[in-house]
């Protein structure tokens, strides 16, 4: 039998955290010949604890067979031990009046310690995703503090920006979500990224001149991809949280897959001229388990370098706000 993969997960009795563990229990991340151990990781108060209990015992009462085992815990050394997947969902909220110089300062206190635990703990072969916001600073700032793990093994979220663009250029072509290919996001997880439908393909033709309202691709499109959590909030009075963590089996389960093309954020080398030291969203091809390789040197007009340019100086900012804690 396949010996169990440690996946450590912060964050699990949050509201992601409950459409997640599921779906990793069952096999849709790591496949339906992997064993997995699940170290789920909350903060330590009693009704954060008290809830995780509760989702542990329905995962008991799942009856997964590749569930071997659940470790329940406080203290993130002992959760991020010997992982070899850390899902890091877990932060803290912005709050009324809050503002996001604070946020992102709080968080980063939270990024900082797991990311140095990580590194001394967690799997020789460890991976770290991000998924707490703001994902892409988070993740700059834990892969700052490790000296063990290189930045390419610190990856955030913006699956979920890819998903949610190519629905709607497939809704707009009136064509099978299928159809639609090659559509990529840069830079931040927030409504300056990029999602860059001149390089995107629907039934093998340029998405372009399939949708040829270049006035829609430019505004309503960019606008309703950046702006969509924003919209779920209004709609469902909470934040996304199914498709978040449908994103997060897709992040994953691409980047254990050689030959995948998909978007994730990472370290920047220059690539399309973002800053070298930012974690920027990029297509990215699998090569092996857990490993890839960013595409380079795809075609962009004045259009994308200008959204490149706003999302780039989005995420130098950021990297400002926390300068003090990179290590
Ligand atoms: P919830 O507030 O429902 O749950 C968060 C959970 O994390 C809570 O149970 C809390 O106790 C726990 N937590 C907080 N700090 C922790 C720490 N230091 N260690 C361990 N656990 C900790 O939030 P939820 O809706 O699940 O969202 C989680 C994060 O995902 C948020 O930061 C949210 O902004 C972010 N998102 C990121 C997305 C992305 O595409 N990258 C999309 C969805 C989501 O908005």
């Amino acid at each position: 039998m396949t010996p169990p993969i440690r996946i450590a997960i912060t964050g699990p009795a949050g509201q992601i955290g409950y459409a997640l563990l599921f779906r990793i229990a069952s096999g849709q991340m790591f496949g339906q010949d992997q064993p997995i151990i699940l170290q789920l990781i909350e903060i330590p108060t009693e009704k954060a604890m008290k809830t995780l209990e509760g989702v542990a015992m329905e995962l008991d009462d799942c009856a997964f067979p590749l569930l071997q085992q659940m470790i329940l815990t406080s203290d993130p050394a002992v959760g991020f031990k010997d992982a070899n997947w850390c899902c890091l969902v877990g932060a803290k909220p912005r709050g009324p009046g809050m503002e996001r110089a604070d946020l992102l300062k709080d968080n980063g206190k939270i990024f900082v310690e797991q990311g140095k635990l990580i590194d001394c703990v967690a799997a020789a072969d460890a991976r770290v995703v991000v998924v707490g916001n703001p994902a892409n600073t988070n993740a700059m700032i834990a892969a700052s503090q490790a000296k063990r793990l290189t930045p390419d093994r610190f990856t955030a979220m913006v699956r979920l920006d890819e998903n949610r663009a190519k629905t709607q250029l497939a809704k707009k072509a009136n064509a099978p979500l299928t159809a639609v290919s090659d559509l990529y996001i840069f830079g931040n997880h927030s409504p300056t990224m990029f999602p860059a439908f001149h390089l995107a393909k629907i039934h093998g033709k340029p998405a372009p001149d399939v949708i040829t309202d270049t006035q829609w691709l430019r505004g309503p499109f960019c606008d309703t991809v950046g702006k969509r959590g924003t919209a779920i909030i209004a709609a469902r009075g909470a934040s996304s949280a199914a498709s978040a963590a449908n994103a997060l089996v897709d992040h994953i389960r691409d980047l254990i897959t050689p030959g995948k093309i998909h978007s994730i954020a990472v370290k920047s080398n220059g690539e399309y001229n973002f800053d070298p030291d930012v974690w920027a969203g990029l297509p990215v091809q699998t090569t092996t388990t857990g490993n890839y390789e960013i595409l380079k040197n795809l075609p962009m007009d004045d259009f994308a370098h200008q959204k490149i340019t706003a999302t780039n100086a989005e995420l130098i900012a950021e990297r400002d706000i926390v300068k003090s804690m990179l290590a």
